[in-house]
């Protein structure tokens, strides 16, 4: 090996040792893949899951295992959670929540706005934290998670929080991040309702889902444009119709109700989004933009 090569070696242990030590507590899917991510950039990593067994393949690739959740938060000075809920973040956690002083818990356990409050009121360092992706994706830049809380955690922790995926930070209230989480979450339900319709709508007539899913992926991708230009007019609180009148869409929403009773499928979700666009139209935003359905769902029409 040339002194060069030497150099190196030695500079990446240094790295590598100079890697803060990192706390999963929960090795559920997602957990592991957190800790996997964390392990195969150098951090030392201690896990703690209930069922322990799930810890074997960490353990093999040099992760600690805690006995308990007091242990697990004692070696780390991150400690991250991700369980299944809220409730078992109170049962796991909770009685642990002195020893979390001096260090930061990122909590990364879906929720509500309030839950996660009240879990980021255990320790002064705390950050709140929402997933946008799946475990395989966990470690990628694809991934990408944000987060709310304290702004000195986020800014100590940037780096090892991007070995995850993007980072995104909100702000200092630490509920903002699991409401744009669930936003995000009615975003996806929403599209992929609307998809699963479709599918069923065109499967009627024989045509199959992997034949329709090019042509709904082409139009998820012009629709989401739409988006932007609609932000803007909520944000100025004004709906011309720039593209099409809420009556132009209310004419055509007909033929999807129709369409689907027609072919025997479930019409509950067109006839909701027909309703939805009825009572804009009753609030007198017939001739606005598609985005004056805002004022439906902020419950003003
Ligand atoms: N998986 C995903 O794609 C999504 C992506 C977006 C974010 N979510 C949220 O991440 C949290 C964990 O999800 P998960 O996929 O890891 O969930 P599971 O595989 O079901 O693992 C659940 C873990 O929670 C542990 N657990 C449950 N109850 C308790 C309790 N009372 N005390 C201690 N631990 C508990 C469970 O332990 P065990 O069953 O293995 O013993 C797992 O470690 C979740 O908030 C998603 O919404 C993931």
């Amino acid at each position: 090996m040339t002194d060069a090569h030497t150099d190196e070696l030695a500079n990446e242990l240094a790295n590598e040792s100079a890697l803060e030590s990192v706390t999963v507590i929960g090795l559920g899917l997602m957990g592991r893949a957190l800790a996997s991510a964390l392990l195969a950039a150098g951090h030392p990593t201690t896990v703690w899951n209930r069922t322990a067994a799930k810890a074997d393949d960490l353990v093999a690739r040099g992760a600690t295992l805690a006995p308990t959740v007091g242990d697990a938060v004692r070696d780390g000075s991150l400690i991250i959670v991700c369980l299944a809920d809220a409730d078992a973040v109170r049962e796991a956690v909770g009685p642990h929540r002195a020893g979390l002083a001096g260090r930061t818990l990122v909590n990364l356990t879906s929720g509500t706005a309030e839950e996660a409050r009240e879990i980021a009121g255990w320790t002064a360092d705390r950050l709140d934290g929402a997933i946008m992706a799946t475990p395989e994706v966990i470690g990628r830049p694809e991934a990408f998670l944000l987060y709310s809380g304290s702004p000195d955690a986020f800014e100590k922790h940037r780096e090892t929080l991007g070995r995850l995926g993007s980072a995104t930070f909100f702000g200092a209230d630490p509920g903002l991040a699991s409401l744009y989480d669930v936003a995000l979450l009615g975003i996806m339900w929403g599209t992929l309702n609307a998809f699963l319709h479709g599918s069923a709508l065109l499967g009627a007539a024989g045509v199959k889902a992997s034949d329709f899913a090019p042509f709904a992926v082409q139009w998820v991708s012009s629709v989401s444009g739409f988006a932007t230009a609609y932000a803007a007019q909520i944000d100025r609180g004004g709906y011309p119709a720039e593209d099409a009148s809420l009556d132009t869409h209310i004419a055509t929403m007909k033929y999807l109700v129709r369409e689907s009773a027609a072919a025997g499928i479930d019409t509950d979700w067109p006839a909701r989004i027909q309703a939805l666009a009825e009572r804009a139209v009753q609030a007198g935003h017939a001739g606005a933009s598609y985005a004056s359905l805002i004022e439906v769902f902020r419950g003003r029409a």
